[in-house]
């Protein structure tokens, strides 16, 4: 699921000189990478406008287009790139022709993206996308898309998004090491499930075979099916139409991640098992205890689309619920860390309520994939077509697509984690996510709903919740200026609450 609201996300820019393939420059990247640096490089193509990473300047003897900047010399490529963004479309377009390094600022598409997005063609669901946020909302066609000539410009901040729309995912894909490989079942029972695998991802190779969706649905029969459909895709509602042609053709460092939570509704699907379902939740992970909210449930299923390179940034679902994600079509990479894991480049506040990491997928993978696994902790797996993968509850996650691709993913609360979902509700109320506004109390509403239905296995999550938070004070001598999320740190500190499991992993911090 995407990353929930209660996990806002701030990103900082790593910057780094890297190689461009026409450039003597090599990558320099984090962590001792044991990527083969070359292949990455070649697979990089020298940007269209010829602008170069800021290093190369030292290596040529040419004319530096930086020093026609009169005035605005002075400022930092960043600060440049600010003040234009107070710029209206029109000033923008003729600003970039005073002179060439203007020019490469200038047609920096993230601008003309937030352009798009406050401007009324933002509000429509139907249009023509013309391959870029510029193009688009300038209405140019592929021929008036000027090029000039940019190769005296040197600048890592307009090099780098290109480096990063262009780096292949397929890249840290490969030579996954052994022992971090996820687990991979052709299916499992839900006794296996509940005893053994309920806190540690794995991949399901046959389960999902039966869905009739499996065999029906790809990006090309939603086209002819749902192309009037009107999906949401991050700050936008788009057309099934407008989106495919955008999925097709954009340039994008983090190309916008159809995520829908109303689409079994807007598509009129059956979704359970009755006549003429579209797909049904997997018998292995057992009862959701969700359910017993009713209408009253947070978000909990949603359809996810996208292009190569897209996906979700290093997250942990909401409300300390588990998910499954099935792929449909395409495939998917996904990078895995327990609760209590100390994520290279990604960094959490002290009461976990936000995480700052990298902007973009692409960015993390250059920065902090060879770093992140070496870890001991790190799992790694890919999820193929018909295929799907556990999240366990609290696990942190970074997810790229390899292929365009569709996937379903639902999230919900097994048996043996309701402890955790206890204690998530009850201890981080602020952060509790996806229910409707009018409810305030969702640990009240649980609880009482558990009362009602499900009265045993309520007394077990609460003794599960005090023994929880009996082992947390034992820790920090209840005293709370210890701060409430000491990290596992990959030198070997390891903090496990191992309620019982012999190979508990670890859980969430009360
Ligand atoms: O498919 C994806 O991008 C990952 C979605 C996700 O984070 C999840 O299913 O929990
Ligand atoms: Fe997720």
């Amino acid at each position: 699921m995407l990353l929930p609201s209660h996990q806002r996300q701030t990103g900082s820019r790593a910057l780094k000189g890297e190689g461009d393939r026409s450039q003597p420059l090599s990558h320099s990247k984090a962590g001792n990478s044991n990527h083969d640096d070359s292949s990455l490089d070649s697979s990089i193509p020298s940007h269209p406008l010829g602008i170069k990473p800021l290093g190369n300047k030292y290596f040529s003897s040419g004319e530096d287009a930086r020093m026609l900047l009169g005035t605005l010399q002075v400022l930092p490529d960043e600060m440049l790139m600010q003040l234009l963004e107070y710029l209206d479309p029109r000033a923008l377009r003729l600003f970039g022709y005073t002179c060439k390094f203007l020019f490469a600022c200038c047609v920096v598409d993230d601008i003309w993206k937030t352009i798009f997005l406050e401007s009324d063609l933002g509000k429509k669901s139907c249009f023509e996308w013309r391959g870029s946020w510029r193009a688009t909302v300038l209405h140019l066609s592929p021929e008036q898309n000027i090029r000039v000539d940019c190769s005296n410009v040197f600048s890592d901040v307009l090099h780098r998004p290109f480096v990063c729309s262009h780096v292949s995912p397929r890249h840290y894909t490969k030579n996954i090491p052994a022992a971090n490989e996820i687990a991979r079942f052709e299916d499992l029972s839900y006794d296996e499930f509940a005893e053994s695998w309920s806190k540690k991802p794995f991949i399901l190779t046959e389960c999902i075979q039966s869905w009739p969706v499996t065999k029906s649905w790809t990006v090309e029969s939603f086209l002819s099916q749902y192309a009037d459909v009107v999906f949401r895709a991050e700050a936008v509602d788009w057309s099934f139409a407008t989106y495919s042609q955008y999925m097709r053709n954009n340039q994008d460092e983090s190309p916008l991640y159809l995520f829908d939570r109303k689409f079994a509704e807007k598509m009129t699907l059956k979704v359970g098992k009755e006549e003429g379902a579209a797909y049904w939740k997997p018998d292995c992970f057992g009862p959701d205890l969700f359910e017993l909210l009713g209408a009253e449930r947070p978000a909990h299923r949603w359809l996810i689309i996208g292009p190569e390179r897209s996906g979700s940034t290093f997250h942990k679902d909401p409300n300390a619920t588990s998910a499954w994600n099935a792929v449909i079509q395409g495939a998917k990479y996904w990078i895995m860390f327990p609760p209590l894991a100390s994520v290279p480049g990604v960094f959490v506040s002290r009461d976990s309520s936000e995480v700052t990491s990298p902007l973009s997928i692409a960015e993390w993978l250059l920065e902090f994939h060879a770093e992140a696994r070496k870890l001991p902790e790190c799992r790694e797996g890919i999820c193929q077509a018909g295929e799907i993968l556990h999240v366990p509850s609290g696990w942190w996650h970074l997810v790229v697509n390899l292929e365009d691709g569709i996937a379903l993913t639902q999230n919900f609360v097994p048996e043996s984690r309701l402890g955790g979902v206890l204690s998530f509700l009850k201890d981080k109320a602020d952060q509790v996510s996806g229910f409707e506004r009018d409810i305030s109390d969702a640990y009240g509403l649980f609880v009482g709903r558990l009362r009602e239905e499900r009265p045993g296995l309520l007394e077990e999550g609460l003794r599960q919740l005090a023994e929880k938070k009996r082992r947390w004070d034992t820790v920090v001598g209840d005293d709370d200026s210890a701060g409430d999320q000491p990290q596992k740190k990959s030198t070997g500190f390891s903090f496990g609450f191992g309620f019982g499991d012999e190979d508990e992993d670890e859980d969430e911090i009360p």
